[in-house]
């Protein structure tokens, strides 16, 4: 079904001519339903999912124009599951704060949002007809369970012939143009971003008052029945260190490029240090888009050029190649996706003797014998992000810890999703997925447990960084 809704032409009433949206950013999901669907009367609606932001938003642009074109108005919907994986409310909260910054922010554009609780299949088909919609825009996601909702609610709209078109707002250069196919490693799908970044890293045209919305009612949502609805761990606290929301997203951005970016080349595997950009939290719940970032950190070239190659390599060109990942492979978060060598290396070791065997309680209350494992977990428990580098050497630490590869990527996965901010993501089954079965890396000398997966260990932390440090500021509290 994806094969066939990938590329297939718009037709006419869907285009957008003469403005700076692209139309390669887009696709259509339902069928292409002639005669009726070609005259547009009724509102355009932005189903909002991956991409919780008003401006710097190519799904809700498109959108606009396209309601503009027919003379239509435009609303806004987000359809609410009462659980997502293993969020807990810890990320819960920080995305429904950002959503009620992206309504009061809707509301002095008039327009409409609407805050539906359910699966988008079950409570969209009765709101887009009591609404009267005639077309529905969404975003995109790589992730089986966001691809179900589209794919479902696609069946559903093809019934009642109003089409979805689909826009991946998320990453720059678009999953199914950036390439056909899995990619192996960076180094294969580097060229191909590369190559269409002057088309795609453009301008955004701001989102404005949309002028045919005078006659809509805005209705304010309630936000504590939605938080009523949620079935979900509320144990897993916030986090004070991130302010959710676009605002705060973009106060990070800002003082990324003027404090940290100088330094990212040069620090950003030393855990110790504060160099990262810390936008992934923002970047995931689609609060900031990474094209807004981009464009702002390409502006220190000249002041910084190898940091902001280096920022570009990893917002770009790896988190792009985890989109690519996830899309093309429906094993993106178990060994079976993994690529044939690291398959049979894992299945030649899989009896080999660990030296520790822990538990995912163990694992989870940071008690293993070593401290920086313990140290990275608590990092990651107390403050919902930990550093890049680390992530690294605490997932393939689980693999050589657990008894069998499945149950070691299964534990990383599972913590994973339940404490970072930034968890349910590409990146994070990606990260997961090179340090525990390789994919992406290459095979390195043959070890006990590892196979030939590639092998990081506590001495080599130590000639990277000083250990001690990190230890001792959490293993303290
Ligand atoms: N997207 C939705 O459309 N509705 C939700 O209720 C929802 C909850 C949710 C909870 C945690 C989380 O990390 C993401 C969540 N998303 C939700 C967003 C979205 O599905 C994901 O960000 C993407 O799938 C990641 O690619």
């Amino acid at each position: 079904a994806a094969g066939a809704a990938r590329g297939a032409a718009l037709q006419e009433s869907l285009l957008i001519a003469g403005s700076s949206f692209n139309m390669k950013r887009c696709r259509l999901i339902t069928k292409p339903t002639a005669g009726k669907s070609s005259i547009v009367k009724g509102p355009v609606l932005y189903w909002m999912s991956r991409d919780q932001r008003v401006q710097d938003n190519w799904g809700l642009v498109y959108s606009q124009e396209l309601a503009n074109k027919h003379g239509v108005p435009l609303l806004v919907a987000f359809t609410l599951v009462p659980k997502f994986l293993d969020a807990t409310w810890r990320q819960y909260s920080f995305m429904m704060s950002g959503l009620q910054e992206v309504e009061k922010e809707l509301l002095k554009l008039k327009i409409p949002f609407h805050l539906l609780l359910g699966k988008a299949q079950s409570c969209l088909p009765s709101f887009i007809a009591k609404e009267s919609v005639s077309v529905v825009v969404c975003d995109f996601s790589p992730l089986r369970v966001p691809l179900g909702w589209v794919k479902e609610t696609g069946a559903e709209l093809d019934k009642i012939k109003v089409p979805l078109v689909q826009v991946d707002a998320h990453n720059i250069v678009p999953v199914w143009l950036a390439s056909d196919k899995q990619e192996y490693a960076a180094r294969t799908i580097r060229n191909k971003i590369h190559k269409f970044l002057p088309e795609f890293l453009t301008e955004f045209p701001p989102v404005t008052v949309h002028t045919h919305n005078s006659k809509l009612t805005m209705k304010s949502t309630n936000w504590i029945k939605a938080r009523e609805s949620l079935e979900v761990d509320m144990t897993v606290s916030e986090v004070s260190w991130a302010t959710p929301g676009t605002n705060a997203g973009l106060k990070v951005l800002d003082d990324f490029c003027t404090k940290r970016l100088k330094f990212f080349a040069a620090q950003r595997n030393d855990p110790n240090k504060d160099s990262l950009s810390n936008l992934s939290p923002w970047y995931h719940f689609g609060q900031v888009g990474v094209q807004r970032a981009i464009l702002k950190v390409k502006s220190y070239s000249s002041k910084h050029s190898e940091s902001v190659s280096a920022y570009i390599e990893e917002a770009v060109v790896r988190r792009e190649l985890a989109d690519n990942f996830c899309y093309y492979n429906p094993h993106y978060d178990s060994i079976s996706g993994a690529a044939q060598w690291a398959q049979d290396t894992l299945k030649a070791h899989k009896k080999d003797k660990r030296e520790y065997i822990y538990t995912q309680e163990q694992f989870e209350s940071s008690s293993t014998h070593d401290p920086l494992w313990n140290a990275a977990q608590l990092q990651m428990v107390q403050e919902g992000k930990m550093h890049g580098f680390l992530r690294m050497y605490w997932a393939k630490k689980i693999l050589e810890w657990t008894s069998s590869p499945e149950e070691g990527l299964r534990i990383a996965i599972y913590l994973n999703d339940k404490y970072e901010i930034d968890g349910r993501d590409p990146n994070g089954y990606v990260g997961c997925m090179w340090s525990i079965c390789g994919i992406h890396d290459q095979g390195w000398a043959e070890r006990s447990v590892f196979g030939k997966i590639r092998y990081m260990n506590y001495q080599g932390c130590k000639r990277k960084f000083d250990v001690g440090q990190f230890e001792r500021k959490y293993n303290k509290k």
